[in-house]
């Protein structure tokens, strides 16, 4: 059935975000003479003196890091949203809305050496980051001002991050930002339609497909999603129902390293470098009402191409009208299993 549609253009549809996407797999033989990245290539020191996140050494704001020897959290020097913002609304005029935020934005520095990252960082220690989301989503779901947690990394300058020292950031907020709304709305919908969770019924069909599958172990599946829009876009799913990080079992917490740690050393393959990325988290508000429509799911938006240096514009098309993609989701799949 693929076979026949990937001979030609056709447009896949995302349930979670109700958008179509244009997949042209004829087109991935086009010349290329734009812009080349300078690739990244790693090479850095265990420890960098001038760099802000290494243990012992000062910050921008001249907060000094504790001599941290596994995971460090601080509070984010520059946070986008801050925890005692006055309250104000704006409803009076329908075309001029606004309203006050709350939040709080932290910073998570996965391990005191500055030259690893999370595919050659220790099975252990990857695991260790994890708990320390589950454990920070845990604390936030105790505040009251905290409706939604959001966990993502940055990677490579190419992504806009400003320090190649392993970390994430975890911003919190008031309200649902509007890309998780979109989800939660989606998948509350379809589960009132079918009831069961939309990603619970995906995955099954992914799993008898195989097509798009990368990398299974017992706890989770890495996959290319059907309706993938970055050339190596990849989400990680649990094999059974889990709405949020707080429900994961110590050996989810582990199985869910391990897919992180795989999927991103496959990346590092793929193009033989410090592949970049922006990945994260998407699960049910750290609020008490009923969520069970959720299932947590992890994003990973790679922005490279056809080299370490060729990476996939979003723009003319794609800024005004619908993504677009060459490469098949299928054919990216089998890439990534190859480089497993
Ligand atoms: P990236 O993950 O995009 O590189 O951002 C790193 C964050 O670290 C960024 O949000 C924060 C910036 O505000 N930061 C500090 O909190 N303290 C510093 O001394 C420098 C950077
Ligand atoms: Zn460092």
């Amino acid at each position: 059935m693929f076979e026949e549609l990937n001979r030609g253009p056709h447009r896949r549809f995302n349930p979670l975000t109700g958008e179509w996407v244009l997949v042209s797999p004829h087109r991935t033989q086009r010349p290329w003479q734009g812009k080349q990245e300078d690739s990244t290539g790693s090479g850095r020191p265990a420890y960098d003196e001038s760099c802000y996140l290494c243990p012992g050494n000062k910050r921008s704001g001249g907060q000094q890091n504790p001599d941290y020897t596994e995971t460090f959290v601080f509070t984010n020097d520059f946070s986008a949203l801050l925890p005692d913002t006055p309250a104000l609304v704006l409803d009076d005029d329908p075309l001029f809305q606004a309203s006050s935020e709350r939040g709080v934005c932290k910073v998570i520095c996965f391990s005191p050496r500055h030259d690893l990252s999370v595919p050659n960082m220790s099975p252990e220690a990857v695991t260790r980051v994890v708990e320390v989301w589950k454990s920070e989503y845990e604390g936030f779901q105790a505040h009251p001002d905290i409706a939604y947690v959001q966990i993502f990394e940055n990677k490579g300058a190419i992504m806009g991050c400003s320090n190649p020292h392993p970390h994430c950031q975890i911003w919190s907020s008031s309200s649902i930002p509007p890309i998780v709304a979109l989800e939660q709305d989606r998948q509350r919908e379809y589960a009132r339609q079918h009831g069961s969770p939309m990603l619970v019924d995906y995955l099954e069909r992914e799993l008898q497909q195989q097509a798009r599958i990368v990398y299974e172990n017992e706890q989770f599946v890495v996959l290319v999603p059907f309706w993938a829009v970055w050339p190596f876009e990849a989400m990680i799913l649990p094999r059974r129902h889990l709405p949020s990080i707080d429900r994961f079992s110590a050996a989810e917490v582990k199985g869910f390293a391990d897919a992180y740690r795989r999927l991103t050393q496959a990346y590092d393959r793929v193009f033989d470098c410090e592949f970049p990325y922006t990945a994260g988290i998407h699960q049910a508000p750290a609020t008490a009402e009923n969520h069970e429509h959720w299932q947590l799911h992890m994003h990973f938006y790679p922005p490279l191409l056809r080299s370490a240096t060729v990476k996939k514009f979003m723009v003319g098309y794609e800024m005004l009208a619908a993504p677009q993609r060459d490469i098949t989701a299928e054919s990216a799949a089998e890439t990534l299993r190859r480089s497993l």
